[in-house]
């Protein structure tokens, strides 16, 4: 995949502010800290177009990136990290209802990748944000992360664990690594296919 260009088109923190659509968009959906703003700059072959922290809860705000590759034009959105044990009450809610705003109200929303750390098991979060995303239709691909922090007989294992704890749900997997830039090429495949 050739990146033509890799651009911050804006970051939201109100529905208010969502840029208008120009353009098909993929969203990056997980837990803080699970590697989505990582994932993201594998993709656009850039180190730091989407902020990356060791620090969990950073991205606070959506973030609409505009990117052309190849022929293709696509917006890819970095949304907020849930779980982060750190923050009150309020914020979470305020976070919650703007992931939502954004979930339910996008007409320009192809596909929803769904980040599970592969060493992690699934929890509630996931597992309800799963069955709401198929309550309203939206497509969703879960991509594990983080996978060269396993050797690669531990990594098949898990992967299929994880494969089991979903069930009968309809949804494909993927495994990645930002760091060892490993599936990233098979996940480009997946958004384009969307496009
Ligand atoms: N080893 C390894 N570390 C990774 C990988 N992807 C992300 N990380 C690390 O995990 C931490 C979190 O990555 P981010 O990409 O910032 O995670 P995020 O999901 O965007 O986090 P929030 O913005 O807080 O929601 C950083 O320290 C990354 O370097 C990976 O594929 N392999
Ligand atoms: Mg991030």
């Amino acid at each position: 995949m050739k990146i033509r260009r890799a651009e911050l088109n804006r970051s939201c923190a109100l529905l208010a502010q969502f840029p208008e659509t120009t353009r098909p968009e993929i969203a990056f959906l997980g837990r803080s800290n699970v590697g989505k703003s990582s994932l993201l700059n594998a993709l656009v072959q850039r180190k730091q177009l989407a902020r990356t922290s060791s620090t969990p809860g950073k991205t606070r705000m959506i973030h609409f990136f505009e990117v052309d590759a190849d022929s293709r034009e696509v917006m890819l959105v970095d949304l907020p990290g849930y779980g982060w044990a750190r923050v009150s009450r309020k914020e979470r809610e305020s976070w919650q209802g703007l992931i939502e705003s954004y979930l339910e109200g996008r007409e320009a929303l192809r596909l929803a990748i769904l980040l599970q750390d592969l060493r992690r098991d699934f929890s509630e979060d996931e597992t309800l944000l799963l069955d709401w995303l198929a309550e309203r239709g939206i497509e969703v691909v879960v991509v594990f992360t983080k996978g060269d922090k396993l050797k690669p007989m531990r990594r098949a294992k898990r992967a299929k664990e994880l494969r089991a704890q979903l069930g009968s749900r309809s949804v494909t997997v993927q495994l990645t690594s930002a760091q060892a830039k490993q599936g990233i090429y098979e996940l480009w495949k997946t958004i384009r296919e969307r496009l």
